[in-house]
């Protein structure tokens, strides 16, 4: 088998080695077909991420281009998911970018299956900035070294960034650089990005000329315990 090609990313100040993100759509197919989600639900244990290539109609995508909501609620395995009606609208200029942290300490706490999908409006090539995630960073032992930050609230207040770093290039120093796999992948309207609330992640620096449109939606179980800051479900 050819080796997996990496590329430099600017992540955040720094740059990483980033690998292609894997595609999971034809797990999800299958868990479709077969009512069976357990593959596609070991992929997220293992990974920390899905890639869900083309799981949107492209046309709804481009004609919302501001609200997937309609397609995400098709989403819903097997208990009725709920959504926060406030959604993460991004249009992120170029030099900008989301640096290094976990979901947990932005809205962890209350449901540990709260998700995150992330939705590209319109394509966004490694230039605009889409999401660096660090593969199996939510289950590595070399990431118990961050356990003060994991558990941390840092970003739930609003008052701090929530980033444990703008630059990405400095996990490999605090974790070991085995232990960091980042994963990214050009996305095309109708792509989703779904994300585990431990998974470390961020976003390259956008290095194009023009702003990335983008939202981050937040999902879960609608039995489950509901983040109270979030405080509008649907
Ligand atoms: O899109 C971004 O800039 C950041 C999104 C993100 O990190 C998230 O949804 O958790």
């Amino acid at each position: 088998m050819a080796p997996e090609k990496g590329q430099t990313v600017a992540a955040g100040t720094g740059n990483v080695q980033c690998f292609p993100m894997i595609d999971s759509m034809l797990l999800l197919k299958n868990a479709l077909c077969s009512g069976c989600w357990q593959a596609l639900q070991e992929r997220l244990a293992i990974d920390g991420y899905l890639l869900m290539r083309c799981m949107l109609p492209i046309a709804d995508v481009l004609e919302a281009r501001a609200f997937l909501l309609s397609e995400l609620q098709r989403w819903q395995p097997q208990e009725a998911a709920v959504t926060t009606r406030y959604k993460w609208l991004r249009a992120v200029s170029p030099g900008e970018f989301t640096g290094l942290h976990t979901d947990r300490v932005f809205v962890g706490g209350s449901s540990p299956r709260l998700l995150t999908a992330w939705v590209p409006l319109g394509d966004v090539n490694i230039q605009h900035g889409p999401p660096l995630v660090c593969r199996g960073s939510h289950r590595l032992r070399a990431f118990d070294r961050l356990r003060g930050y994991a558990a941390s609230r840092v970003g739930s207040d609003g008052t701090r960034s929530g980033w444990l770093s703008g630059d990405g290039s400095v996990l490999a120093s605090v974790v070991g650089r085995y232990a960091v796999d980042w994963r990214t992948a050009p996305l095309r309207a109708g792509d989703v990005v779904v994300l585990g609330l431990d998974t470390y992640h961020m976003t390259a620096c956008n290095v194009s000329s023009e702003a990335r449109l983008s939202c981050d939606t937040r999902w879960q179980p609608a039995g489950d315990p509901r983040h109270p800051p979030l405080r509008d479900w649907r």
